[in-house]
């Protein structure tokens, strides 16, 4: 049959099962919008490109599938930039599909035309420009395959009009992906398997290190037979949690810069570090002379560009995770490990020490109070919890209690302010039977926050708690401890959050008190559609423990007398 390019790229996204896009319309790429008629994909419109980035990102987090993103040439593509070099830091598979200047245009300065394959090539996992109508099926059968498989991540298509309004031949039968360069389908040999067992084996201090890998690969099942049948402790990266239960009796919960401070000293005391999908971040290792000094390393990772970059590993074992473990477990022997485990569980009790949920109400709000209320309200349901990037997103980590893989999303390599707003948006469309809340900064929420109507357009109910401390607070805590309090462009004149919200339509109230944050989650969770919470919390508090930039992960700053500095000062 013949078909316009228009057409055909609807239908092979159709072919890849996406039921819905994000996108935002303009002139190169209405040729597209024109050909959606002939479609059931139902099209999302945001109110900013790089919102429709992040949704598709929240999207694919959500749900393990590809999330797609639709803008017009120039502005619009490059509005996207922040959203896909976010995606691509984190290793989140979408498509995004922008439309370009007529084909005899290129290179002329046409009117909105920007070199966006150019501008992306360095922060897409693989990128194509199409001018013609009979190179769109194929290539949008490898860009889904390009961001699924092997490492995910970004890939963006850039359609010239000509492309999308000719016509050709179109038979309809799905393409498969021809690709002989790519190979994402790796395994380590025998005597890597064998090394690593003999590793394992012999190890008296293990530490598991569990990362975002574990969750894009579904390993959790092989990670926890791992963990449970040597008996080796878990510590988790931000991108991690969820991957290992945060109850179970191994869980170390979350190391690094603002990691535990007992899983950041047993990973400085062990003598072998099983890393599982993660990129030893500089988040996650602080000064890497002073890393680990007495620990073998065994690194489980599916992108080879990954090993020995930041940190020399004795083992790597190149391949999926649950690939890898599935081969490894048959051969891992039963071992006690009581001793080593006594000694971090007596850690935990010395340095358990940021923990201000147990005390007396002293008048003072705190983030963590309300993280860790909406914890209680909220755990043993289906619940999504989508962050932005500062203290509240560090809060989050450390009082919200993950035991399920894909229950939180936030922007770790790129650290994105205004991601939460639109990822939770896009969470909730992937998964709309899940509770759905944003935990968001008071300055990040301000980056993004027109998509309130795109949330209101789509009818979601998703609850936004707002972390209002009046200040960028994470750059206000830099300040803070590094630059002699100098509070210099982080003070926020915020706008009343409540009435900005209820010019949405959207339901809204301050909380102030402590007594005041559970009857509002409460309410909120009970209202029928959005909710949005402005949690007015104590301006100048700090993510405890934290190692400096540069620093050794052992040299933690503490939170000095910690209990009552925080609480008992009213
Ligand atoms: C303000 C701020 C503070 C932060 N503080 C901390 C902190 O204290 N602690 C912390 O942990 N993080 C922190 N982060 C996050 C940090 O920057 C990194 O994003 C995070 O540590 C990365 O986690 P990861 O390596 O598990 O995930 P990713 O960066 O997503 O890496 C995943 C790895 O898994 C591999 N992989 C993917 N699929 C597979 C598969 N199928 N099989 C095998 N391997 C696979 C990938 O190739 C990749 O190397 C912070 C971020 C911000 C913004
Ligand atoms: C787009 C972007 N610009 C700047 C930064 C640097 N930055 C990191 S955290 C932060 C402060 C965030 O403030 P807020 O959203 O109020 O959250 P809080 O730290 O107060 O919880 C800033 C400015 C960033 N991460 N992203
Ligand atoms: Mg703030």
């Amino acid at each position: 049959m013949i078909k316009s390019g228009a057409q055909i790229l609807w239908e092979c996204l159709e072919q890849q099962g996406v039921t819905e896009v994000f996108g935002y319309p303009g002139g190169a790429i209405l040729p597209a919008y024109d050909a959606l008629k002939y479609s059931n994909i139902h099209h999302i419109l945001v109110r900013h490109e790089q919102g429709a980035t992040h949704m598709a990102d929240g999207y694919a987090r959500a749900s393990g599938r590809v999330g797609v993103a639709v803008a017009t040439s120039g502005p619009g593509a490059t509005n996207m930039v922040t959203g896909i070099a976010t995606a691509m830091l984190d290793s989140s598979p979408i498509v995004c599909i922008t439309g370009q200047v007529g084909s005899k245009l290129i290179g002329s300065d046409a009117f909105q035309e920007t070199d966006i394959t150019g501008v992306t090539l360095p922060i897409t996992k693989h990128n194509y420009l199409v001018t013609r109508c009979d190179e769109v099926a194929r290539t949008i059968s490898e860009a889904f395959y390009v961001a699924s498989s092997g490492r995910p991540g970004p890939v963006l298509v850039d359609i010239t009009k000509d492309a999308q309004q000719s016509t050709c031949e179109f038979d309809g039968k799905p393409i498969k992906p021809q690709l002989p360069g790519y190979r994402p389908d790796l395994s380590p040999t025998s005597e890597e398997y064998k090394q690593a067992l003999e590793l394992i084996h012999n190890a008296k201090r293990p530490v598991i290190l569990a990362g975002h890998g574990i969750i894009l690969s579904g390993a959790m099942q092989e990670v926890r037979t791992l963990a449970e049948r040597a008996n080796i402790p878990v510590g988790l990266t931000l991108l991690g949690l969820g991957a290992f239960p945060a109850s179970h009796p191994l869980s170390l919960g979350m190391m690094g810069m603002h990691g535990e401070a007992w899983l950041n000293t047993t990973i400085q005391e062990a003598d072998l570090l099983i890393a599982l999908g993660m990129r030893f971040d500089d988040r996650v290792t602080g000064n890497l002379k002073t890393y680990a000094p007495n620990a073998k390393k065994i690194h489980v990772e599916i992108d080879r560009a990954e090993i020995n970059k930041n940190v020399k590993v004795d083992v790597p074992l190149v391949g999926d995770l649950r690939a890898v473990l599935r081969e490894l477990l048959p051969h891992l022997k039963q071992q006690d490990r009581r001793e080593w485990i006594a000694y971090i569980d007596r850690m935990k009790g010395e340095t358990a020490v940021r923990d201000i949920q147990n005390l007396p109400d002293s008048g003072h709000l705190y983030a963590a109070h309300v993280i860790n209320d909406i914890w209680r309200e909220t755990r043993g349901t289906e619940t999504i919890v989508v962050t932005d990037v500062g203290q509240h997103q560090m809060w989050e980590a450390q009082y919200y209690k993950h035991e399920e893989p894909r229950t939180l999303i936030t922007s770790g390599g790129l650290g994105t302010m205004g991601f939460a707003l639109p990822a939770a948006i896009g969470a909730k469309v992937a998964r709309p039977n899940a509770e759905v809340w944003v935990v968001v900064g008071d300055g990040g929420f301000q980056m993004t926050m027109a998509e309130l109507a795109t949330l209101v357009q789509e009818k979601l109910k998703i609850h936004i708690a707002i972390i209002n401390n009046g200040y960028l607070g994470m750059v206000r805590q830099w300040q803070e401890f590094f630059y002699d309090r100098n509070y210099e462009a982080t003070p926020l004149l915020n706008p009343n959050f409540v009435k900005l919200a209820e010019a949405y339509g959207i339901c809204s109230c301050a909380v102030t008190q402590r007594t005041e944050v559970v009857p509002a989650v409460k309410a909120a969770r009970q209202h029928n559609g959005p909710v949005l919470l402005d949690f007015q919390v104590e301006q100048e508090d700090s993510v405890f423990p934290m190692v400096p930039a540069g620093a050794g992960l052992h040299e933690m700053i503490r939170r000095p007398s910690p209990i009552v500095e925080t609480a008992a000062d009213a």
